[in-house]
């Protein structure tokens, strides 16, 4: 892997002009691995023009400011982070650039870039952008592990995981050495909210249906969303907030997005692997963490059953 590194290294340190995208509706580790990277690349480089694209999330603002896309850039050296696949790349097609690189820990999808380093065992994309500062000579800096901080305990949930490994600590140990960086700091910018939220967290503890295999889910309507005054990816960035609950095992929000005509759908697990099944339906993700759209409440109650169907298995499997 290492050799993969010191390619990608490489053509970093030969490119003027770079840009970083990643995947549409970002997470902390989509914006904090882009944001992070370019923070590093410029502690390395000052003088080439790096660009991290892609809509903006407002909840995350505190990662840092993004950059407008523009024809002008497909001359440069892409780096895609956190996508496995060309369609969700926010705001460019991949496809039209000479230059191109791909660092992500999604289950493998398609090929989309020239140099691809998936590594589907890594935490999170922040995690592998620590590691290639380690083995090469880009150099890191406070702001930019604050950035991949963030990045790796969003993915990890604060290290509940399984995907925290032994790497995953050694390589949070080895940033927190050469950085000293703050991490209350970004607890707090991270887990603050407002206390409507916190009353919609409530709502949503509330009206969890279960079914007998353990499978919990909720179904949030526009008008929910109106009362509670959250928007529609309020539910899905709650979802780790209903871990370790006995009665559920796999666990799931469809939340109506008025914008998108469609239910925005996020689904986790503390056993089954959810991910093959949830890609039937037009979605994907990692094996305990997973999500997708649906068009109609029949679609919902489809994926509910096959959830239903794999945690029954699974049940069976391991009492
Ligand atoms: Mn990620």
């Amino acid at each position: 892997m290492q050799w993969g590194l010191k390619k990608i290294y490489k053509e970093i340190k030969k490119a003027k002009k770079i840009v970083l995208a990643r995947h549409v509706g970002p997470d902390p580790d989509a914006l904090g691995s882009t944001l992070g990277l370019k923070e590093i690349i410029l502690n390395t480089f000052p003088n080439k023009k790096v660009y991290v694209v892609g809509s903006p999330a407002s909840k995350f603002k505190f990662l840092g400011n993004l950059d407008k896309f523009d024809e002008t850039m497909y001359d440069g050296l892409l780096i895609v982070i956190d996508t496995p696949d060309a369609k969700r790349v926010d705001g460019l097609d991949p496809k039209r650039f000479k230059k191109s690189i791909k660092i992500d820990h999604h289950p493998f999808i398609e090929k989309t870039c020239k140099i691809e380093w998936i590594d589907d065992k890594a935490s999170s994309t922040a995690q592998m952008i620590i590691e290639l500062a380690l083995h090469t000579k880009l150099k890191l800096s406070k702001a930019a592990a604050e950035k991949l901080y963030a990045g790796l305990i969003a993915d990890t949930n604060r290290f509940l995981f399984k995907y925290a490994t032994a790497k995953t600590f050694y390589l949070t140990s080895y940033l927190l050495e050469e950085t000293n960086m703050d991490i209350t700091k970004i607890y707090s910018e991270l887990y603050t909210r407002p206390y409507h939220e916190i009353k919609f967290k409530g709502y949503m503890a509330q009206n969890f249906n279960i079914t007998p295999n353990k499978v919990g889910y909720i179904i949030i309507t526009e008008d929910i969303l109106k009362a509670f005054s959250v928007d529609a990816a309020t539910p899905g960035n709650m979802i780790n907030d209903f871990n370790y609950i006995n009665e559920m095992l796999v666990w799931a929000t469809f939340t109506y997005d008025k914008d998108l005509k469609s239910y925005r759908v996020s689904i986790r697990s503390r056993g089954p692997v959810i991910n093959e099944t949830v890609s039937k339906f037009g979605g994907g993700g990692h094996m305990y963490a997973s999500g997708t759209r649906l068009k109609t409440e029949e679609e919902i109650e489809h994926l509910i059953k096959a959830l239903d169907e794999i945690t029954s298995k699974y049940l069976s499997e391991t009492s």
